[in-house]
């Protein structure tokens, strides 16, 4: 009869484990990418309004300044091309857009996760304007917004050490997954505890 009670409490256990891990679970997650304009690999015949990327949650603002985000566009060459203003919507992050001359590009982008982690990435994309597309000029350095969504107090060209200052430094990887594994680790030792038990009750009644 006790046997039987530490088997039911072991089951338990296993299962509220099971549970908290799956609540847990999407809480700790970062954004990722539904879609972007370009798509990777898209092929542009004539300009979108804007480039942009989409998540799959909203995006995190706290200061409202933008701090940590970034939509860069560049050529083959490494010229920049748009104004290097952003919109924050959501959970999107957009540009205006605007290219130079036919070819490849490359469009760079970062943001802060719903959970407060910085992620970015690239998408590459080939530019091949109709005769109506008007055919911008590069900057040899990446352009800072006029709008004011970015620190003007700290210098332009260096990579200025934000308050934010987690942008440089992601690690390799971070607590959320840590978090979740040893969640993960803790719900096999129940598991195995629970496995055990049932084992020594199974011994117990074959004697
Ligand atoms: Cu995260």
């Amino acid at each position: 009869m006790r046997r039987i009670t530490n088997i039911g409490a072991a089951f338990s256990a296993v299962a509220i484990a099971a549970l908290v891990l799956l609540v847990a679970a999407p809480a700790y997650a970062h954004n990722y990418l539904v879609a972007s304009s370009p798509a990777e690999g898209q092929t542009l015949t004539e300009l979108p309004t804007e480039f942009s990327v989409s998540t799959n949650d909203t995006l995190l603002d706290l200061a409202g300044d933008g701090g940590g985000f970034a939509i860069q566009v560049t050529n083959e060459a490494g010229d920049y091309f748009g104004d290097g203003c952003f919109t924050i919507r959501d959970d999107s992050l957009s540009t205006g857009a605007s290219l130079g001359e036919p070819g490849d590009y490359l469009m760079r982008w970062q943001l802060v996760s719903s959970d407060g982690h910085t992620i970015s990435g690239e998408i590459n994309f080939d530019w091949q304007p109709d005769t109506s597309q008007t055919i911008s000029e590069g900057l040899n350095a990446p352009p800072t917004c006029g709008g004011g969504t970015l620190d003007e107090t700290a210098p332009t060209d260096e990579s200025a050490p934000s308050e934010d200052g987690n942008t440089d430094e992601s690690p390799a990887f971070d607590t959320s997954t840590v978090v979740f594994v040893v969640s993960a680790i803790v719900l096999v030792i129940v598991a195995v505890v629970a496995i055990f038990l049932i084992s020594v009750k199974r011994k117990k009644s074959d004697d």
